[in-house]
């Protein structure tokens, strides 16, 4: 939404107007201005009018401290509407608009020659919000990250006011020793000894398992760095055919291939099957390549399956290959003493991820590598540059970390997780964690008893996804087959799409080999309830009764 520009005059050159700003109320979703200015009194304070203040008025503006505070308070009061809402289920989980509509209709996302005032600023930060996704709302089901931590967001907020680099102890001495202690503290949760064992945030679960390929690859190849794949055999790598495509992608980005990835086969639960995983690595080598490196995973993105991870550990030691563990998703059940036994043999593996930002609700992104051999991230990714890591500064260099990894400039992740895990202990993360698992049980327990819903798989989930699929009245007669199908594979789509119109729950679908679409219901708000899980299967049988 615009609001009409004023350039008559700025905040430097005008009388300062402490009179709530109407335009910016009147204006904006969410709160209304009665809302709004009571909430005002009840501070006490009298905000500034923002339609003639722009950013350079602010700090470091001299004597720009009033406005500032100004400014962001009326930020703080726009978030606060916003997690308020999102916490409330009356509230919609999106308002939908296909792109072309957000465009034309909603936002105008043309950047301006001349600066726009604060309050146009203000407009398009409550904008941005309406127009998104609630990824906190108790009806958000759609991603393996979700959540809406309000400590976590606080941590974010800090961590941009530092706004500082993860690459050196000189810039970041505070998030450098952080980051080092909340990885021994889950390298330690993995199972490792203290006296091994390294690690870096990362970027995402997807980047911290191409660390984990390339760490593999530099560990039995070193020369690798400095002369290229030239002088490599052809390389063989192992996962599950329903890991995450990850693997694939990082074989193809650090030129192994993506054809040299040997996707085993799973049982009908989705767990790699051992002995595949033997009979696959015989096949390669018949074949003349060498293997090197095998991905377990624990809790893959569909099915949330469990690779066994000891038969797996095994078959690595024996053919001395890398293991991996992909616990991206199923790392957080790492926290509690209830579910961790599902990762037994995780201790086993050389390297690891595990996004906290999946099951443990931080705020994205929050992901990390663990590796067992220490140094060997280093020794792998570093090249010195002597504008920045000079070995001549007046503290212990090795705190510099930041060339362990293959970025030079790097966010600071950590505060956010180690904020949130003072705010809980270990111990609110495991009943997070247990909650979590609990919606699933109850959702699996509901559409057992449910006539309009069948499961995808009949055992009892062992992570928080629950596939299955809506039955329409009209095939609930018909006989299994390609004709049944063809149309239930169109059910879950439609319904989808009905349930984001209408802004009530979001949920993902997805065909996966011979099956045809359907729901992955997945937990990690800790804000979902019974009562959610209730109000998704009402919903979906409601969108879908006629289809
Ligand atoms: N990196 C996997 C995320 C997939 C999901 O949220 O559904």
């Amino acid at each position: 939404m615009k609001v009409p520009t004023d350039f008559s005059s700025s905040f430097a050159d005008t009388v300062v107007c402490f009179v709530l700003s109407d335009r910016l109320i009147g204006k904006t979703a969410g709160r209304d201005k009665e809302q709004d200015s009571a909430a005002v009194k009840d501070r006490g304070q009298t905000p500034a009018d923002f339609s003639r203040i722009y950013s350079k008025d602010l700090l470091p503006a001299p004597g720009g401290e009033e406005l500032t505070r100004g400014f962001l308070q009326e930020l703080v009061n726009i978030l606060l509407g916003y997690i308020s809402k999102s916490n409330q289920r009356s509230s919609k989980v999106l308002d939908f608009h296909h792109p072309h509509q957000l465009k034309e209709e909603c936002f105008t996302l043309d950047l301006p020659d001349q600066p726009e005032t604060l309050e146009q600023i203000l407009v398009d930060c409550k904008d941005t919000l309406k127009y998104g996704v609630r990824t906190g709302h108790p009806r958000f089901l759609n991603q393996l990250s979700s959540g809406l931590d309000v400590v976590g967001v606080a941590g974010e907020w800090l961590t941009s006011t530092a706004n500082t680099n993860m690459f050196t102890y000189e810039v970041s001495p505070v998030f450098v020793l952080m980051e080092e202690f909340l990885l021994r503290k889950m390298q330690s949760i993995v199972g490792w000894s203290a006296d091994v064992g390294d690690g870096i945030f990362c970027p995402g679960g997807t980047i911290s398992n191409l660390y984990s390929i390339l760490v593999a690859r530099y560990h039995f190849y070193p020369e690798v760095k400095t002369r290229g794949m030239g002088v490599l055999p052809q390389l063989a790598l192992f996962t599950s055919e329903q890991s995450h495509y990850s693997v694939k992608k990082s074989a193809a980005v650090l030129g192994m291939g993506s054809e040299n990835v040997f996707m085993v086969k799973c049982d009908e639960s989705g767990k790699m099957i051992p002995a595949e995983l033997e009979s696959s690595i015989v096949t390669a080598e018949e074949k003349g390549l060498v293997p090197f490196y095998v991905n377990a995973t624990a809790g893959t993105t569909v099915y949330g399956a469990f690779d066994p991870l000891k038969a797996i550990a095994d078959i690595c030691h024996r053919h001395t290959l890398w293991m991996h563990v992909d616990a991206a998703w199923g790392g957080g059940l790492l926290m509690s003493d209830r579910h961790k036994i599902k990762l037994a043999g995780i201790e086993r593996a050389w390297s690891v991820t595990w996004n906290p930002h999946k099951m443990m609700g931080v705020p994205l992104q929050c992901s990390v590598i663990l590796v067992k051999k220490r140094g060997l991230l280093q020794e792998c990714n570093d090249f010195g540059a002597e504008y920045l890591f000079q070995t001549d500064k007046n503290y212990d260099v090795s705190y510099d970390t930041g060339d362990k990894s293959i970025q030079c400039g790097r966010h600071v992740d950590v505060f956010k997780l180690w904020l949130m895990w003072k705010a809980k202990g270990s111990e609110g993360f495991g009943s997070q964690v247990n909650k979590c698992l609990e919606n699933a049980e109850y959702l699996y327990d509901q559409l057992q008893r449910r006539t309009d819903f069948e499961l995808v798989l009949k055992n009892k989930p062992e992570h928080s996804n629950v596939c299955f699929w809506y039955i329409p009245p009209r095939l609930r007669g018909l006989p299994p087959g390609p004709d049944r199908d063809a149309i239930l594979h169109q059910v879950a789509p439609r319904i989808k799409g009905r349930m984001m119109e209408k802004g009530s729950v979001m949920i993902g679908y997805q065909p996966l080999g011979d099956k045809v679409n359907f729901f992955r219901c997945v937990f990690s708000n800790p804000a979902t309830q019974q009562e959610d899980v209730d109000f998704l299967l009402d919903e979906i049988a409601r969108m879908g009764d006629d289809l």
